[in-house]
């Protein structure tokens, strides 16, 4: 039995710079061509294949006409949701195409009601069957800012340890989270991290998806085997492009219910990496600057990551040129420009000013400061986790042939949901029903 393992394939992503976008979607492209190559039997994809979870129709298109080429040629695919295709209505990209039997998804749990007072509901976890090989697939899904935690603490315990042990076959647990006890320094910041305890324990491979950096733990924690996260098939912000330039898939080849792990590299585009101290410069010597070291390199269908950090001794940091510059580098035919402006500062007054160098960064600064405000009888954790959420439903676009009006009660509803206003209308109504 082989499978192949990938996850955070962002597909859509990138949305305000083309080229990339399409290294996204031949990068998806490959990872499937492999997976034929190596005649697979299927394919796990941990969550975040979509970049929203209704992506942009294009993007979509091309996901599905490969994935429908792996299908032909027999290669099933296992799909868990990640905290960007997720959706708490459950509208998502990822339902449709398991209707139309482009992939399973298999985050499948049955809620079990607990009549005892105080006692919550329990979960139990529903096992997907691999028709040929017989192994047997679970998971679940990623939510906004880890909103799955709580899904994990509901799990039947003992009743998916009896499962294991009933079961023969290949067991495989999909996920879409951190665990806190292998946080990293550099992962300091980010959401969506676990407690490793919360994992149901006992199973042969643990497919990872939401770390974007290719992690391994292997036998070092009892219980658990094989934990693997694949990271993305392509970095996702300008930081990893210089820092984690490539992105790949495991390839898995199971003999004796033991799991041989091996990856394997998805690299599209070359990135050159040009670097520019602008302390004590003005802007036309920076952009100056830029210039000879771009002369210097092979660019050609390259990705150009163009890093300028530092405190201007004069002038404006909108005074450098970046638009003349991407236009330069662009008749050198690098494929695109990538922009990383690091702790750039003007010396002169500047109307508003961040240190973050992210969109993610700015974000989390405005929430931080919103949180505080004195608003709703609610904690600033749980403020923070709100105004996340209701930031990420915002910022859903209307998607090609949506009306106006559906489009407005679609956000209302979502926004209804994250704060709960459609539970406390279904009260009341239930309350006027009985009186
Ligand atoms: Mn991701």
């Amino acid at each position: 039995m082989k499978f192949m393992h990938m996850s955070d394939c962002h597909i859509g992503g990138w949305q305000r710079n083309e080229e990339l976008r399409d290294i996204l979607s031949e990068s998806f492209d490959e990872a499937i061509n492999l997976a034929r190559k190596e005649k697979v039997d299927f394919i796990l994809i941990s969550g975040d294949i979509f970049d929203k979870a209704i992506p942009d129709i294009t993007a979509i298109h091309n996901a599905v006409k490969k994935m429908k080429e792996a299908r032909d040629a027999g290669i099933r695919i296992y799909v868990i949701e990640g905290s960007h295709d997720f959706s708490v209505t459950d509208k998502t990209m990822t339902k449709i195409l398991d209707s139309a039997g482009i992939f399973t998804r298999v985050a499948r749990q049955k809620r079990i009601k607990n009549d005892e007072e105080d006692e919550d509901d329990k979960l139990e976890m529903i096992l997907t069957e691999d028709c040929e090989t017989g192994a047997k697939i679970t998971g679940i899904s990623g939510e906004w800012r880890a909103g799955e935690e709580e899904r994990y603490r509901l799990i039947d315990e003992k009743h998916i340890q009896e499962k294991l042990e009933k079961n023969s076959g290949f067991k495989i647990f999909m996920f879409h989270s951190g665990i806190s006890e292998f946080k990293s320094k550099k992962l300091a910041s980010a959401s969506g991290f676990m407690p490793l305890s919360l994992l149901p324990k006992g199973f042969d491979y643990y497919a990872g998806g939401h770390i974007h950096i290719k992690s391994e733990y292997e036998y070092e924690v009892p219980g658990y085997n094989q934990i693997y996260y694949p990271g993305p098939l392509f970095p996702m912000n300008s930081q990893d492009l210089e820092e984690h330039p490539v992105g790949g898939v495991y390839l898995v080849t199971v003999e004796d219910d033991r799991p041989k792990v091996e990856w394997k590299e998805i690299n599209i585009c070359g990135i050159v990496s040009i670097e520019v101290d602008a302390s004590k410069k003005n802007p036309s010597s920076v952009e100056k600057e830029i210039r000879d070291k771009i002369e210097k390199k092979d660019v050609k269908d390259k990705i150009v990551v163009l890093r300028v950090e530092g405190t201007l001794e004069s002038g404006h940091r909108t005074d450098i040129d970046f638009r003349g510059l991407e236009l330069f580098i662009k008749e050198k035919h690098a494929r695109t420009i990538v922009k990383r402006e690091v702790k750039l500062k003007s010396s002169v007054y500047e109307k508003y000013h961040t240190d973050s160098n992210t969109q993610a960064e700015i974000e989390r600064e405005h929430t931080e400061e919103f949180s505080k405000l004195k608003l709703l009888n609610i904690n600033n954790e749980e403020k923070t986790r709100l105004i996340n959420e209701i930031l990420r439903y915002l910022s859903t676009e209307r998607t090609e042939g949506e009306t106006k009006q559906n489009y407005k009660e679609r956000i209302i509803s979502e926004v209804d949901t994250v704060l709960g206003f459609d539970k406390k209308v279904e009260e009341i109504e239930n309350e006027a029903e009985l009186s």
